[in-house]
């Protein structure tokens, strides 16, 4: 077992070596064309050097009750629930991330409940994100497994287009006594499928702002800053003009909890 400070990192395998080779890769010179048009500073800030302004989309997609919710509000708001509720359709965080000395990076979570694997929105979902976070819980064996499920309707939104940068998420490292998933296992889907890879928990916080600022950087295209050089900060509310409920889940009934959370959550 690796110590809970290592990060795995993706392995940079040329595309012939992987198992799905034909797909194009997430590709950090264009990653920035969709939505991170750098905005230059004022007429008035002549001395400051531009500032760079971009949002990214973020999805994390996994079986239910392995924390993806968890892991967004540990980034999004630094706390931690013991009670599972659980995200019917898809929710909403976002969080910004200051990297020095004036990039401003906006990550987007969005959320994905574990059901919405068998509903119909579920591509629309998926559809559009820069970075794709597969999570799965290291107690859990089958919520690793089910991974291939998971990326294999990654790979089927993202056909014939440039694939997003991907990672896989062990979660709930806390509990790395009880782990199901050998590391070695995990590292080989990593290899296999051309992932950066993590182990973290939500509960803890470990690892989980570590993870989110190596997307920030790579999305943006910046080499990764000392931890101690990156801020976040709050950042006004995003409306998404997204469909929030699928009726094709719970007979279109929407949990009590649900209807009162705001469209974003603000750190
Ligand atoms: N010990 C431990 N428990 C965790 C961790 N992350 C989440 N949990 C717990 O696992 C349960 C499920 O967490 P959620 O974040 O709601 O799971 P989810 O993936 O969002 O589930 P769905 O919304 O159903 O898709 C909750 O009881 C959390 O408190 C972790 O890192 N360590
Ligand atoms: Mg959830």
């Amino acid at each position: 077992m690796k110590s809970t400070g290592q990060i795995f990192e993706s392995l940079q395998r040329k595309p012939s070596e992987g198992k799905n080779s034909s797909l194009t890769r997430f590709d950090m010179a264009t990653a920035r064309g969709d939505v991170a048009e750098p905005k230059t500073a004022s007429a008035d800030d002549n001395d400051l050097d531009d500032i760079h302004q971009m949002q990214f989309k973020v999805i994390l997609l996994g079986d239910g009750a392995v924390g993806k919710t968890s892991i967004a509000r540990r980034f999004s708001e630094n706390q931690f629930n013991q009670m599972y509720k659980q995200t019917v359709g898809v929710d909403f965080f976002i969080r910004r991330i200051n990297i020095p000395p004036n990039y401003h990076i906006t990550l987007q979570l969005w959320d994905i409940g574990g059901q919405s694997i068998g509903s119909r929105m579920i591509t629309n979902y998926i559809s559009g994100a820069h970075a794709v976070l597969l999570c799965y819980d290291i107690t859990n064996y089958e919520s690793f497994a089910n991974l291939e499920d998971w990326y294999g309707l990654v790979l089927k939104t993202f056909e014939n287009k440039q694939l997003p940068y991907t990672a896989l998420i062990g979660n709930k490292f806390d509990l790395r006594h009880l782990t199901a998933v050998r590391i070695e296992q995990h590292n080989q889907f990593a290899e296999e499928n051309e992932m950066a890879s993590y182990l973290m928990s939500a509960k803890s916080g470990d690892q989980v702002h570590q993870c989110f600022n190596k997307v920030a950087c790579t999305l943006a295209k910046i080499p990764l800053k000392a931890e101690n050089d990156i801020s976040t900060s709050v950042v006004t509310a995003t409306i998404i003009d997204h469909q929030r409920h699928d009726e094709s889940v719970n007979d279109g009934v929407v949990p009590e909890y649900t209807k009162t959370r705001n469209v974003c959550i603000l750190s």
